[in-house]
């Protein structure tokens, strides 16, 4: 997918590099003259050569050039890292809005127009603004090629701006490790042609469930694209969540309001364990993990869900 040498990928990427190259050259630059000097000063002082120490005074031309010399090097650093972050920090007035979630452990991406993805869609030379939304814990949006990271605090408006020059498709990852499936929230950016993207954006049909879709297979697909599957396994195995095996129409033990008491797993507990997942607490899990998916989750969408876990214990 990327490589680095993708130089064209956003508006961002001439400036950040330079920055990077002309502090990384400073850096050889002065490794190579420091070794140089620490050889030459250790051959020509050794002691078979200079038996006796002699004792500088201070030298005031000196002083003046290594102070000004470095305040010089380090304004010239200042002043490329500078400019080439500041066009990071305004989004031109034309920019299109996207709202960016991430919650452990999954972006989702919210457009104007109802569209929810979990990979980011964007026209080629058009500015983009993401809103910048954690609903969990610390998150970091990192898009390398287009050389933009920026961290999505809870509670925190924040955004972040770029636009893409070449169509194509590029990573996109979390950079701030947020909890067990850090990983897992790895997914990619497709630029588009002008074309192309309107084309996407005006297809709202979300992939109805056709009618011989079996009402199971749909409330998969909702447990696939809500990310439920990375914290519950359907074979039986404990993730960060129960198991989805066997639970519908079982005896859950739970913890609800400080007291242990068992509740029948039916569809009225399902629906309550996906709005308000912190009322029971299953026995053996942590609360405060699973957030509520109120408003993501429709009520049909629970509906479904039942059906799928009904159908694994067939
Ligand atoms: C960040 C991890 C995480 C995600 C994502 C997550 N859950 Fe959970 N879920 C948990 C944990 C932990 C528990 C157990 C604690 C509790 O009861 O709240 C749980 C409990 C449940 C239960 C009750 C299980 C039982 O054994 O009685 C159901 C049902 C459930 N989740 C469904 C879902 C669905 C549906 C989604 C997606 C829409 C989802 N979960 C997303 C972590 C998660
Ligand atoms: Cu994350």
């Amino acid at each position: 997918m990327y490589s680095a040498t993708q130089i064209d990928a956003s508006s961002f990427v001439e400036g950040v590099d330079r920055a990077f190259i002309i502090t990384l050259g400073f850096s050889f630059l002065f490794l190579i003259v420091l070794t140089f000097l620490l050889i030459l000063f250790i051959v020509k002082y050794r002691r078979s050569k200079h038996p006796k120490a002699v004792q500088i005074k201070g030298n005031t031309k000196l002083e003046i050039a290594w102070t000004g010399g470095a305040l010089l090097l380090v304004l010239v650093l200042f002043y490329y890292g500078w400019a080439g972050w500041k066009p990071m920090m305004t989004p031109p007035d034309d920019a299109m809005e996207i709202k960016a979630i991430a919650r452990m452990w999954k972006f989702q991406f919210v457009y104007d127009n109802g569209k929810v993805t979990d990979t980011l869609y964007v026209p080629v030379n058009q500015s983009v603004v993401l809103d910048l939304v954690a609903l969990d814990v610390i998150h970091s949006l990192y898009i390398p090629a287009f050389r933009v990271k920026e961290d999505m605090v809870p509670g925190m408006k924040k955004d972040m701006w770029f636009r893409a020059q070449r169509v194509d498709e590029f990573d996109l990852f979390c950079a701030e490790y947020c909890g067990l499936q850090h990983s897992y929230m790895y997914t990619g950016v497709n630029v588009l042609s002008q074309e192309d993207f309107d084309n996407w954006y005006a297809d709202t049909t979300t992939a109805a469930p056709s009618a011989d879709t079996q009402a199971w297979e749909a409330g998969l697909s909702v447990l696939r694209k809500n990310g439920c599957n990375v914290c519950h396994s359907s074979d039986g195995s404990k993730l960060i969540g129960p198991s989805y095996l066997g639970i519908f129409g079982s005896t859950r033990e739970v913890e609800t309001g400080g007291e242990n008491r068992q509740v029948v797993a039916d569809s009225i507990y399902i629906r309550n364990s996906i709005y308000n997942p912190d009322a029971d607490i299953v026995e053996g899990y942590n609360k405060g993990l699973m957030l509520s998916y109120e408003g993501l989750v429709t009520e049909e969408d629970v509906r479904h869900i039942v059906e799928y876990l009904k159908h694994l214990n067939q």
